[in-house]
């Protein structure tokens, strides 16, 4: 079976997850369960970063060990991936005990081939980033992402000399041109790697919650050098499963760790000798009213309570159709709402509650046989076969809102064509089967969006097994067949 491999980045757990993180696990989650759908052997992994400087700190704020800070903070976040239906294979902390072999077998495969030296750092480190910065990175004297003053810090350090690789990852950006994806953040980095580059350090020596450095027990590994890894010890690299997994990576990521996941990342395993990943997808930020969100702001909005309140369809459904992946947008609560009131309820929820409620009161609940196709009956037919293709394309190209987008749009004619047809007036028969088919159809194509909606729609289909069981390929036929018993249907969606 085809391999894929996706990921999210791991979230630090040092505060509560945010509307960032329901939005990069949902949009993972999408492409994952379509891949699932499309005949691959998925393995998508979501987790936790758990070391450094900036967890010790706030564990010491708590006055609890720094394991005991994390395991307490992970929690929100496996909370937050039940909350939103996300279907990780993994959920991967770098605190676990495969990670940390793996963490420290790369170290020292690098160190052994004498890529690694020792030296001293002295510098600028900005803990919220846990990233170094030169004085020209910074804006006005303060990090460029968190706008605080960074730590100077000066101390024995491992580095890697990444500096090396400069030439090496421009010729493999030129080669691969679906390594970092969309084009303006392969951009960005092109320029950015048109000056010389540094080498990195590797190791800290200032606190100690960390991956012990294999060859020195007195440094930990950089917290990106250990974070990073977990991509490889989620399908438990350099087991043989791993390598066959690698090759086809994806990682899905945001906007201000692109460096780290190109730079930084890449030549680590130019240096390590293993193959780059397939994809680096970087998508935009979730806004709120065209601002960062911000705990002095108070602006920060508990995903949990959304979907719990709203429900996780509606919220899974608003976050892709509303921000083109890839550019940053806008959450709030009053969109979320017209959009479940206009799209899901009234466009989507009409179709199939009209339908599925035709067959089971006017038709004893049996899917009516077909008579000759008229010329709407067969424009409707034409579309439900094109439309899995076309759907896939847009996925397989990572625009998740045209892919959502042209779904509604079928599920839009398959409402004008019920209209059309006035079913009530007219023989149904072609009506009602057409009708079955494409809510057959839209089901399946909808499942990576709104699992549990499709899923509900499937069972009042009555159709064997589970619609997340389904090939993406079925849903341009027409498997329902006359004289089909379907369940009684009830509202998908309710008006909020
Ligand atoms: O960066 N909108 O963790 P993190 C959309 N531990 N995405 C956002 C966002 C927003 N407002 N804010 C953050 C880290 N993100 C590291 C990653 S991976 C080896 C280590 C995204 O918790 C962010 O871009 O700060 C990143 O992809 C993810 O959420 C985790 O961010």
């Amino acid at each position: 079976m085809k391999k894929f491999l996706i990921t999210t980045a791991i979230d630090y757990p040092s505060g509560k997850p945010h509307m960032g993180h329901a939005y990069e696990k949902i949009c993972t989650d999408v492409i994952a369960r379509y891949k699932r759908l499309s005949g691959f052997d998925v393995h998508f992994s979501t987790g936790t970063d758990e070391h450094g400087m900036k967890i010790q700190r706030c564990a010491e704020r708590e006055k609890k060990t720094p394991k005991e800070y994390v395991d307490g903070m992970v929690e929100y976040f496996k909370a937050l991936c039940d909350a939103l239906n996300i279907s990780q294979d993994d959920f991967i902390r770098t605190t676990d005990d495969k990670h940390r072999k793996t963490a420290q077998g790369i170290f020292k495969g690098i160190f052994d081939k004498g890529e690694i030296y020792k030296g001293s750092y002295e510098g600028l480190y900005c803990v919220d980033c846990e990233t170094y910065y030169t004085e020209k990175d910074l804006r006005d004297g303060k990090c460029p992402v968190h706008g605080t003053a960074p730590d100077n810090v000066s101390e024995e350090s491992y580095f890697f000399q990444m500096g090396k690789y400069r030439e090496k990852l421009l010729e493999h950006i030129r080669k691969h041109p679906d390594f970092i994806q969309p084009d303006s953040k392969r951009n960005e980095i092109v320029n950015r790697l048109m000056n010389p580059l540094k080498d990195l350090s590797v190791s800290r020596t200032s606190f100690s919650w960390g991956v012990p450095v294999p060859i020195d027990e007195n440094h930990v590994q950089y917290v990106w050098m250990d974070a990073l890894i977990n991509y490889l010890s989620t399908v438990g690299w350099p087991s043989p499963k791993a390598k066959e997994f690698w090759p086809t990576a994806v990682h899905i990521i945001g906007k201000d760790i692109v460096w780290h996941h190109t730079v930084i990342w890449g030549s680590i395993l130019m240096a390590a000798g293993i193959p780059l990943p397939k994809t680096v997808y970087v998508h935009g930020f979730v806004n709120i009213k065209g601002a960062k969100m911000s705990k002095s702001s108070g602006t920060v909005v508990d995903p949990v309570g959304l979907a719990e309140k709203y429900g996780a369809d509606p919220l899974r459904y608003f976050l892709v159709s509303e921000i083109p992946f890839g550019d940053d947008g806008d959450f709030s609560v009053e969109s979320l709402v017209t959009r479940n009131n206009d799209e899901l309820l009234n466009n989507l929820g009409n179709l199939v509650n009209r339908v599925l409620t035709f067959i089971y009161n006017k038709n004893g609940g049996n899917v009516t046989e077909h008579k000759d196709f008229d010329s709407a009956d067969k424009a409707l037919i034409k579309s439900m076969e094109s439309y899995p293709k076309k759907v896939a394309k847009y996925i397989d190209d990572f625009n998740l809102q045209a892919a959502l987008d042209g779904i509604m749009k079928l599920s839009k004619e398959g409402n004008e064509y019920f209209q059309q047809k006035e079913p009530w007036k007219n023989d149904y028969s072609n009506c009602l089967y057409i009708g079955a088919n494409l809510l057959r159809s839209l089901a399946i194509m909808l499942s990576p969006f709104i699992p549990e909606s499709a899923e509900k729609i499937w069972k009042y289909l009555n159709l064997p097994g589970s619609v997340h069981k389904q090939k993406w390929e079925s849903a341009a036929k027409l498997d329902v067949k006359g004289k089909h018993k379907i369940n009684k249907p009830e509202p998908l969606f309710t008006r909020l």
